[in-house]
């Protein structure tokens, strides 16, 4: 009985986790009868509190996958030097992240004549000469001021690399 419960409480993942529970039911069945109702009752209970914590692993695991974020591509899929897409919307608060897809090195770079007053294009920019370098690189910034950002990459704004992200 304490072996069950010990190895119920814990379980390193959800995987062992769920493999653990199927173990320990057919267990739990045959020894009902062997113990008192109390003991049984305490088990039940922390078999329960392994379930919620079950519950409470793939919630948070859930919202981590679909935590609120768009993505931008640095480089179109066609081979363009652009942003993808190059004009967006998003609610404040909500990270953007800026991944390298195609034709890098590329940065990201706030104008600071067209941002919305107050915000300061140093602390949401990368800087001039940081770049990514290599695929799947990301640059994330989190804009709280609602408003109108235009952005450019430095090394390709001469391209036309140019966007602008509208917070709503
Ligand atoms: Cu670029």
């Amino acid at each position: 009985m304490a072996s069950v419960i010990s190895s119920a409480v814990s379980i390193p993942s959800f995987t062992g986790l769920k493999a653990t529970a199927t173990r320990a039911t057919p267990a739990a069945t045959i020894k009902v009868a062997a113990v008192s109702p109390k003991q049984f009752s305490v088990k039940a209970s922390l078999k329960q509190a392994a379930i919620a914590a079950v519950a409470a692993v793939s919630t948070s695991a859930l919202l981590a996958s679909n935590a609120l974020a768009i993505e931008i591509l640095l480089g179109a899929n066609d081979g363009g030097l652009a942003f993808e897409p190059a004009t967006f919307s998003v609610p404040a608060g909500e990270k953007i992240v800026f991944k390298n897809n195609i034709g890098f090195p590329h940065n990201v770079v706030f104008d600071e004549d067209e941002i919305p007053a107050g915000v300061d294009a140093a602390k949401i920019s990368m800087g001039d000469d940081d770049y990514l370098n290599a695929g799947g690189e990301e640059y994330s910034v989190t804009l709280t001021e609602k408003g109108t950002y235009s952005f450019y990459c430095a090394p390709h704004q001469g391209a036309g690399m140019v966007g602008k992200v509208t917070v709503t």
